[in-house]
């Protein structure tokens, strides 16, 4: 597919936008063609949908006859071992949500044993480790062994249907056999993200109330040694329910091991390599998630069997245009939703060969990515905004240097990615052959709402954009008063009106707070908690989070849980954090500090011991880019903390400091903006 005839045209900025008002479009040479593609190219299966012609029908086709729609691609995609009986029963206003019931199957056999049958040395995952060109090629048949020698293991081990297994490693086979062990045998899994700390990781361990744990010796990204194994122990000290951790081997360095602790590659050897699926109904829980949210404690989505694995299949496949024999690179880590769905499940429900990436954009030089596309002839390559701003600054050449001619679709996924960035991933990755698509969506979904494709070969993609909803994703906005908006060239709150598959279906242990998180906001709709804008055209552009939850690096991390951490600190009094725009990162952490009185400490010293508890506590990319101690924070009378005023300040657009007339003393504006002019000036 080429791109020709590029061309500027006015923007019409939503209340709030920051981008530049001009965007380009881009358009491709059959533009001026009549498309000749049928809704079969998109899904096979709606050639038997009536009166369906193209992929506008076929969209209103899978929103009006939701189950004739979601029926078909399940049983067409889908290897069940008993048929479903229902397609869907779903209430948004009550918080349930169950497809496909009745139906029996394994994720696992979804995912190996059915490509194993026609084409068992097909290569199923390219573990790109961090050391350059040692890239390691698992077949289906390989991993479907390793996978059942793991799954028996943990049944040795007692692990049984339903319980949930905590997995603490690196994007690597193993971490994908444990994950689709776990499904082999009915276990849940947690796969938290191998950058959180001892803290972090203990708490979602007890939260989620798992006896086992399973991680590596230690790391390696960026050239670097990761302590997995320490940060396991350190975890399990305040973790009595956990009874077993195994421990995979990566580095040649021993590790201290100790009664609980097991050596999983030299007792999987022990172990057969066939291994009985479970049985699993449809709604069984597949795997727990933790993201963040508004409040200091992460929530663990709930998300099933079937539903998941059938709506991240489907949106890998047509959102990339992946083809059979096509390698996908998505770069994301396992530890995030995009890791599970789109280098996990998603290829490989699907036959696909899928590359797991693990180490950085700039290990050893700014050209890793694309000298692994090169090396590995990667055909779909999905990564971060972030990373393209990184390695835009870089410069072409790192680049150029390498034959990217396999690349056939781009994508990008985790935070807006700013026109700038757009453009360069198209003309320079892409050699401005290979659309771009900006994907939406979240832990929530499961997988991708929003893209430009699938669509018509001719169709328009406009840098920046994720424009249009998936098959069965029905997005609306709403105002403040939570009334739908119907016309175009509006903004609003960004919410889905009907259930799809792939949607989470609770928060562990918390279904209220799921009812009050995404279903009570606007009674009868799923609430994203992303604001967006609809263009004159009816395409979708999302303008960011609408709540405290700020995306660092396109990782999501809410402020109150860095708040609840600073506030930790004897010496401090309060703080509040604020997301700021930052050109690399998205969004960079600022945090507001008001000391206790009389505490005689070094502001320097402080700030080290503040950013060391943030990384000790959370993360390291949690860690504060600006602490600005404070004598106190605007707020009203009623003492609620005035954001929006802080956010003003940080984001240097004191013009629009809005109403402060509510405020208890306005006086302790003009103090903060004193005190951020003295600290950038440092
Ligand atoms: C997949 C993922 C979800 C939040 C979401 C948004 C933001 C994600 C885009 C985006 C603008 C995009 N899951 N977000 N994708 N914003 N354009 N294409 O990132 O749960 O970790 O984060 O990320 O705010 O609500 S996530």
């Amino acid at each position: 597919m080429t791109f020709s005839g590029v061309m500027w045209l006015p923007w019409r900025c939503a209340p709030g936008r920051v981008s530049a008002c001009a965007v380009r479009r881009v358009f491709t040479s059959a533009l001026r063609r009549r498309s000749s593609c049928s809704p079969a190219a998109f899904l096979p299966e709606a050639a038997g949908f009536q009166g369906v012609k193209d992929r506008a029908t076929l969209h209103e086709y899978s929103l009006s006859d939701s189950q004739g729609f979601w029926g078909a691609v399940a049983r067409h995609r889908l290897s069940w071992i008993r048929p479903f009986d229902t397609v869907q029963d779903c209430d948004l206003r009550q918080g349930r949500i169950k497809w496909f019931e009745g139906g029996k199957l394994n994720v696992s056999v979804n995912c190996l044993d059915r490509h194993v049958h026609t084409c068992p040395e097909r290569v199923a995952l390219i573990w790109e480790r961090d050391e350059r060109g040692s890239e390691v090629r698992y077949t289906y048949r390989e991993l479907l062994e390793m996978t059942c020698r793991l799954g028996n293991l943990l049944k040795r081990h007692g692990v049984k249907r339903g319980d949930c297994v905590t997995i603490y490693m690196p994007t690597c086979p193993l971490a994908v056999a444990s994950m689709l062990a776990c499904a082999r045998i009915g276990a849940a899994h947690n796969v938290v993200f191998a950058g959180f700390s001892a803290e972090a990781l203990a708490e979602r361990i007890r939260d989620a109330q798992s006896s086992i744990v399973i991680t590596m010796d230690q790391g390696v990204r960026g050239g670097k040694v990761v302590e997995l194994k320490k940060t396991v122990d350190a975890a399990v000290e305040s973790c009595p329910m956990v009874r077993q951790v195994f421990v995979g081997l990566r580095t040649d360095k021993p590790v201290a091991m100790a009664a609980r602790d097991i050596p999983m590659e030299e007792e999987m050897q022990k172990e057969d390599v066939v291994c009985e699926p479970a049985v699993m109904d449809s709604e069984d829980v597949l795997f727990l998630l933790y993201t963040s949210g508004s409040t200091g404690k992460p929530k663990g989505l709930v998300h099933t069997q079937a539903g998941y694995l059938l709506y991240a299949a489907l949106t890998q496949r047509s959102v990339f245009s992946y083809q059979d024999g096509d390698v996908f690179g998505c770069v994301a880590d396992i530890g995030w939703i995009t890791g599970h769905s789109y280098t996990v499940y998603g290829p490989l429900a699907n036959g696909g060969t899928t590359v797991l990436f693990d180490s950085t954009p700039i290990y050893p030089d700014p050209g890793r990515y694309w000298d692994m596309v090169e090396r590995l002839k990667i055909n779909q390559f999905y990564g971060a905004p972030t990373a393209i701003r990184l390695l835009l600054k870089h410069g072409d050449e790192w680049v150029n240097k390498y034959d990217r001619s396999s690349l056939k679709t781009l994508g990008s996924v985790g935070e807006p990615i700013n026109t700038e960035a757009w453009e360069w991933y198209h003309r320079v990755v892409g050699e401005g052959r290979c659309p771009v698509v900006d994907t939406w969506w979240q832990t929530e979904t499961g997988g991708i709402c929003i893209a430009p494709k699938p669509s018509e070969a001719d169709a328009e993609i406009i840098p920046g954009m994720a424009m249009r909803p998936f098959f069965g994703i029905k997005p609306v906005l709403m105002d403040t008063e939570g009334k739908t908006l119907t016309s175009n060239n509006t903004s609003g709150a960004l919410c889905l009106a009907q259930p799809w598959p792939g949607m989470a279906r609770s928060i562990h242990n918390n279904h209220q707070r799921f009812i009050e998180t995404y279903c009570l906001p606007y009674p009868g709709y799923f609430f994203t908690g992303d604001g967006a804008y609809r263009s004159e055209e009816g395409y979708y552009q999302i303008t960011g989070r609408l709540d405290d939850v700020i995306n660092v690096s396109g990782h999501r991390i809410g402020t109150a849980e860095i708040e609840d951490v600073v506030n930790q600190c004897p010496a401090v009094a309060e703080s509040a954090v604020i997301g700021y725009s930052h050109n690399i990162k998205g969004q960079g952490v600022y945090v507001f500090v008001v000391l206790k009185k009389n505490v005689d400490v070094q502001e320097a010293d402080l700030s080290k011991q503040l950013n060391s508890m943030v990384s000790k506590n959370i993360a390291k990319y949690a860690c504060p880019d600006f602490i600005q101690f404070v004598q106190r924070l605007p707020k009203t009378r009623s003492g609620k903390i005035m954001r929006r005023v802080l956010r003003k300040v940080v984001e240097r657009d004191l013009d629009s400091l809005g109403d402060l007339s509510t405020l208890d003393d306005p006086a302790v504006v003009q103090e903060i903006i004193q005190g951020h002019r003295q600290l950038l000036s440092k």
